[in-house]
């Protein structure tokens, strides 16, 4: 048994996420912890609302509410989300606990102890009437290039030239209107990554077996151009975590909080310690998953997430826990996805483009969406949401493979047999014939899941099942019944045991099914089948069934066609 830690990119407060966020890193991260728990590992695996920064702030004022009440509201809608699809967190956190205010400000006080920080006085732009100062984006004026009025301070979006603040013409605050600016001096802390370059570097190549889209993107950052650049850690917002060297005051930084994408990585592992308390665990009890001289040096740690955000896994946390010089624990595996995008075009978020979490699950089960998901998740290039292809692939595997068989083999059995596993037959070489195929199968399986090779195993757990359906289809129980009722047992006896297997090993793609499923065969033993053989003998005759509801409705035509006009437009 080994020990696994799994983090799962944390999704950022400020909204409901679409599917293509949820099959970048919790869907398949949530993939993975299941089966690892199946095959009985220890597992923790962890995730949490990313809540500082200005988007945070943006949208509790558009949403007219203290950004703290936002966050806590938002927290909660998510959290039930998660649920909703069946995440199997052992904690879904906040970057604004307590705990990682404590362990983001002592990280900064070991980078600073260590000499990793430097103060760099900056001249910015503040804004009287809003009482603080401006991030480039939220500074709007006339561009100077091409006359378009609304140009942001960082670029202008009509005539792409790049901008300062200072270039624009009658600039003014984008959050209030006013044009009552100044510039001001203000101190930020850099943590200079640039010094720990070749550390990151001996570290990166030392990952053979990393993929290589995660280390592409990393060596990239780390050698293209100008190289790694040191990284301003420190903002001039009121909410998020106030700087500190540790719990002392950090004298000229008042007032100031730590950047977004500074704190958030951290949250992994404070989210650890929320879920230690929150089960009245002592600090004990978290640290033996991170902290390498206190048990976490058995410890697998995988990270799952977008491409987007692989520079901040592979560089600047690498770069906060190597700097603080305490014995944290490093990833030892990143699973990076590309994008999924939706329907000839990309999923938005700030459109509202696409089929978000609260949409989806407000018109199918979570399993459709799982399945369909997962089976197509972006690994080694981008992929695409259609929905012909959603009603296809969900009507074809789901209703017509798995769930076909599934209420075939109850209500046959039902009907001849009664519902309880027949007695009676003995078996012949075509059952042994399925028992080889079946385990030569389910080893190459349970190969692609320990791989995360999340499609690989979506096609070797569809070809189980074809598997049984082919059986199903040339041993016809139904025919032989007439002419052979005793064998005929023996097979129905052999196809619920193979109910029970689909159950086991499908319930990390599709929980809710394999529920049902487990339900109707009135069992609760989920060991995984280690010998196909033992397992299809494991029902034993005379245990009795329930003939299950229909396990997955199919999609009609004009349910899709509903679903395609209604999703194709804008969210509002
Ligand atoms: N919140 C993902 C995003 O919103 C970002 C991930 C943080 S992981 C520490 O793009
Ligand atoms: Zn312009």
């Amino acid at each position: 048994m080994a020990r696994i830690l799994i983090t799962s990119a944390l999704p950022y407060i400020n909204g409901i996420k679409h599917l293509g966020n949820l099959v970048g890193s919790q869907l398949p991260a949530d993939l993975y912890a299941r089966y690892m728990r199946a095959r009985g590992h220890e597992v923790m695996f962890i995730c949490a609302t990313d809540e500082h920064g200005t988007p945070a702030e943006l949208a509790a004022a558009k949403a007219k509410k203290p950004v703290a009440e936002y966050c806590a509201e938002m927290h909660e809608v998510q959290a039930d989300l998660a649920a909703g699809f069946r995440l199997s967190f052992d904690h879904f956190g906040r970057s604004s606990s307590p705990e990682n205010h404590k362990l983001t400000q002592h990280m900064a006080g070991r980078l600073k102890a260590a000499g990793l920080i430097s103060e760099v006085d900056e001249k910015q732009v503040y804004s009287i009437a809003d009482g603080r100062f401006l991030p480039d984006r939220y500074i709007e004026g006339t561009c100077p290039n091409c006359g378009y009025e609304r140009a942001r301070g960082d670029q202008c979006e009509n005539c792409t030239k790049q901008l300062d603040p200072t270039d624009l013409i009658n600039p003014r605050s984008a959050i209030s209107g006013s044009n009552d600016l100044e510039v001001r001096e203000t101190k930020h802390l850099f943590l200079r990554q640039k010094a720990m370059r070749d550390q990151l570097r001996d570290w990166i190549k030392s990952k053979k077996d990393w993929p290589i889209l995660t280390t592409s993107i990393a060596l990239k950052w780390l050698d293209d151009g100008d190289g790694l650049q040191d990284r301003g850690i420190t903002r001039d917002l009121d909410w998020g975590i106030p700087v500190k060297d540790g719990q002392a005051d950090w004298p000229g930084m008042e007032g100031k909080v730590f950047y977004v994408w500074f704190d958030a990585p951290i949250e992994y592992i404070a989210a650890t310690a929320e879920w230690a308390h929150a089960n009245g665990l002592g600090d004990e009890a978290w640290e033996r998953w991170w902290r390498t001289d206190k048990g976490a040096e058995d410890v697998r740690y995988i990270e799952f997430m977008g491409k987007d955000n692989v520079p901040f896994h592979t560089l600047s946390f690498p770069a906060t826990l190597m700097g603080s010089g305490e014995p944290w624990k490093l990833v030892d595996y990143i699973k990076s996805f590309n994008y999924l995008n939706y329907d000839g075009g990309q999923f938005s978020t700030s459109q509202g483009r696409g089929v978000f979490m609260d949409q989806a699950l407000s018109i199918l089960p979570p399993d459709f969406w799982r399945w369909w998901l997962l089976s197509h998740a972006p690994e080694s290039s981008d992929s695409e949401f259609t929905w012909e292809n959603f009603q296809a692939s969900v009507n074809k595997d789901l209703a017509d493979v798995l769930g076909n068989l599934v209420s075939r083999v109850t209500k046959f059995c039902r009907s001849k047999f009664g519902e309880a596993v027949p007695e009676g037959g003995t078996l012949g070489p075509r059952e042994e014939k399925l028992v080889a195929d079946l385990t030569e199968r389910l080893r190459a399986y349970e190969g692609f899941m320990e791989a995360m090779e999340v499609r690989k195993s979506s096609a070797e757990l569809r070809a189980l099942w074809v598997l049984g359906n082919e059986y199903l289809q040339e041993a016809a129980p139904w025919s032989t019944f007439k002419t052979d009722p005793e064998l005929a047992a023996a097979q129905v006896r052999l196809a619920l045991n193979l109910i029970r297997l689909y159950a086991v090993v499908s319930q990390p793609f599709i929980p809710d099914a394999a529920q049902a499923m487990m339900a109707a065969l009135n069992c609760t033993d989920w060991s995984w089948p280690e010998d196909v053989g033992a397992a299809l003998s494991m029902l034993p005759a005379g245990h009795a069934f329930t003939t299950p509801e229909v396990l997955f409705a199919k999609i009609t035509d004009e349910a899709r066609e509903d679903w395609q006009t209604r999703f194709a437009g804008i969210r509002t």
